[in-house]
Formats: C-alpha cells, sequence, structure tokens
C-alpha cells in the first residue's frame, strides 16, 4: 500500500517534471509501456489468490487510472504550451508598415504600344502577330521588293546560316510580313494592326538594333486615299491628345505602297519642349500608302476586286517624342531609377474609355 502511494508519487511528480511532449512519452513507456512498472504490477493480478486480487485490484487500476489522468493533463499543457510558443514565434505586427520595395512600371515603349492599340481597336482594328525569325518570302519577296534591293543585303538584315536547301532565315525587319499572313489566311474585309519587335543591323544615336513597330493593314472593296487619311489623321489627332492637330502628307517612296507617303504633324520645338497642334516645324510620325497590286496579287487576292491601305511606324520613337526622353540608349539600358522617373503604373493601362497617359 505503502508501495503503490511511493510509485504514484514518484510518477506524478516525473509527468510533472516532464519539459517536453518526448520527456512525457518517455515517462509514459516507463510506466504503462510493455514492460512499465504500473503493466508489471497489472500483469501481477494474475499470479494472485482471489481474495489478494480482489483488495489489489481496485488500489492498481486506480493508481494506472490516476496516473492516466495525470498524463492526458500533462500532455494538454505541454501541446497548449507549445501551440503558444509557435504562436508567439510567428507573430506578425499587422500595424507596422510595409518595407519600403522598388515598385514595377511600364516602359514607355509599351506603353505607347498599348496607347496606339487601344486607339486603332477603338476604331475596329483587330491585333496581330506572328514569328520574329521569318523567311524571305514573308518578309521580302511578298512585299514586293527586288531581288537586288538594298534592304535584302547583309549589312542591314540579321540573316541565320543557311539550311540544307539553301534558304536563309532571318530576323524580320518590319512587322508586315504578320499582315502577309493574314492576307493568305484571311478571306477580307481585314483591319488589323501589328505591334511587336523588328530588326536591323542599325546601331547609332538614333537607331538600335532591335526596336517596336506598329503596322496597319486595312483591305476590302473599292478602300481609296480618303480612307487612309482619314484613318490616320485621327488616329495623330488622339494619339496626341489635341484636336487641332495640322498634318502634312510628303510623297515617299516604299516598295510595298503605291502611291507612299510620309505624315508629319505641325510642331512648336521651342524650348526644348515638344507642343504638337502649333509652332512651325514639322514632326514626322509614320509612313503610309495604299497596298501595292503586286503585294495583293502575291497574297492570292485580285486587285482589281480589293484594295487597301498600309502605315508603320517606329515605337520608340515616338514613344521618347511623347515622353521627352532625351536619350534613346537610356530606353535600352533597364536602369531602374531610370524606369521608376519614366515608366508608368501599371494599374493605369490606357484605354480609349479611360485615357490614354
Ligand atoms: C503589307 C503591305 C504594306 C507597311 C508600311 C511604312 C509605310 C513605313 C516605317 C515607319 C518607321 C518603318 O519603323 S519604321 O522605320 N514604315 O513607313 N510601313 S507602309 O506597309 C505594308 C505592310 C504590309 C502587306
Amino acid at each position: 500500500m505503502t508501495d503503490l502511494a511511493t510509485l504514484e508519487a514518484e510518477i506524478v511528480s516525473a509527468v510533472q517534471a516532464s519539459a517536453d511532449l518526448a520527456g512525457l512519452d518517455a515517462v509514459r513507456v516507463t510506466v504503462l509501456g510493455k514492460s512499465g512498472s504500473i503493466s508489471a504490477l497489472l500483469k501481477g493480478l494474475g499470479s494472485m489468490g482471489p481474495d489478494e486480487r480482489r483488495e489489489q485490484g481496485p488500489l492498481i487500476n486506480g493508481l494506472r487510472d490516476r496516473v492516466q489522468a495525470a498524463l492526458t493533463e500533462r500532455k494538454t499543457a505541454l501541446e497548449a504550451a507549445a501551440l503558444d510558443a509557435q504562436l508567439a514565434a510567428e507573430r506578425l505586427d499587422l500595424t507596422l508598415p510595409a518595407p519600403p520595395r522598388r515598385r514595377g512600371s511600364v516602359h514607355p515603349t509599351m506603353q505607347v504600344m498599348d496607347e496606339m492599340t487601344a486607339i486603332f481597336a477603338e476604331m475596329g482594328f483587330a491585333v496581330a502577330d506572328g514569328p520574329d525569325i521569318e523567311d524571305d518570302f514573308h518578309n521580302f519577296t511578298a512585299l514586293n521588293f527586288p531581288p537586288k534591293h538594298p534592304a535584302r543585303e547583309t549589312h542591314d538584315t540579321f540573316f541565320f546560316s543557311p539550311n540544307e536547301a539553301g534558304e536563309r532565315m532571318l530576323l524580320r525587319t518590319h512587322t508586315s510580313p504578320v499582315q502577309i499572313r493574314t492576307m493568305v489566311s484571311q478571306t477580307p474585309p481585314i483591319r488589323i494592326i501589328a505591334p511587336g519587335r523588328t530588326y536591323r543591323k542599325d546601331s547609332d544615336q538614333t537607331h538600335t538594333p532591335m526596336f517596336h513597330q506598329v503596322e496597319g493593314l486595312v483591305i476590302d472593296r473599292n478602300i481609296h486615299m480618303g480612307h487612309l487619311k482619314w484613318t490616320l489623321e485621327t488616329f495623330v489627332g488622339r494619339f496626341f491628345e489635341t484636336s487641332d492637330v495640322v498634318t502634312r502628307f510628303r510623297p515617299h517612296h516604299f516598295p510595298f505602297t503605291e502611291p507612299s507617303a510620309e505624315l508629319d504633324v505641325q510642331c512648336d520645338r521651342t524650348g526644348g519642349e515638344l507642343k504638337v497642334g502649333q509652332g512651325s516645324s514639322w514632326l514626322e510620325v509614320l509612313g503610309c500608302g495604299m497596298v501595292h497590286p503586286n503585294v495583293i496579287k502575291n497574297c492570292g487576292l485580285d486587285p482589281d476586286e480589293w484594295q487597301g491601305f498600309a502605315f508603320g511606324m517606329g515605337v520608340d520613337r515616338l514613344a521618347m517624342l511623347k515622353y521627352g526622353v532625351p536619350d534613346l540608349r537610356d530606353m535600352f539600358a533597364s536602369d531602374v531609377r531610370w524606369l521608376a522617373h519614366y515608366g508608368f503604373s501599371p494599374f493605369a493601362a490606357p484605354s480609349a474609355a479611360g485615357g490614354l497617359s
């Protein structure tokens, strides 16, 4: 009896002294495990006579129940303490201000590309795209470039090594192959713009080997210069966000359009700032023209039935002019301080309804 009381006191103090769940389990095994002290007492009941068992049985079972209860109570307390410790370690003070972080911004080229897309989308143009790596047919031949045209020279175009058949793939020098692919695969009427990267072997103060273009194409019946003029004048007015833009169409030459022109807008450049819609200077904005009948034929269409107009503009240059970026090299330097200054909020994407810049 006295032994059982002593044993219980020892076990309960070991239980209460257990500092963690592993220690408590070790105590449980020494007491209630297969060869535990209480398990041994319980086993001993089998070899007792009936009178002794009747007396010892309730005492030993009572001891086991109280020890079990002490183990459960301690386990609950240790688990609660462990959870409290974990929660304390993982505590976040949500009232603290967020650490300062550099925010991403939209590059002026991409901003202007989105602005152009929003304006033409509102006029009913769809966006088309195509591969950066092109073949000779889509980049030159279909566009009515004569076999000896200087643009086909290796000092103007990035060519890949020839394949087994002797054909050289190239990096597209304009996005015009996208329009060729659209004319070949779709039935007119066609009204698309093709924004994207283009490549030319040009590298100086005003040229980079990779630059961005937005080109456009309309093919339908009875299309004439009047459609071209209205579309492009409407575009420049919206792009420069002024209702009184004055334009001038200067005759030009491109192999793929006839007649061809360059479109200038009147501007004021005094004080180093560009103001469109006033002044005595002219700013070249884009090239354009009526699609050459040969190009229409090369795409499998009858030029007596289908006519169209096309245009093309350099996005990087227009972004610099519109947003006052002084140096072309900075446009491609990936300097985060420059981007923080000249970049645009990604949450203010240009749209016809929401405004451009
Ligand atoms: C097809 C038919 C005609 C696209 C055109 C221009 C005029 C043009 C330049 C502007 C500045 C390129 O980035 S730049 O150097 N582009 O002046 N582009 S018409 O004419 C096409 C295209 C596709 C089937």
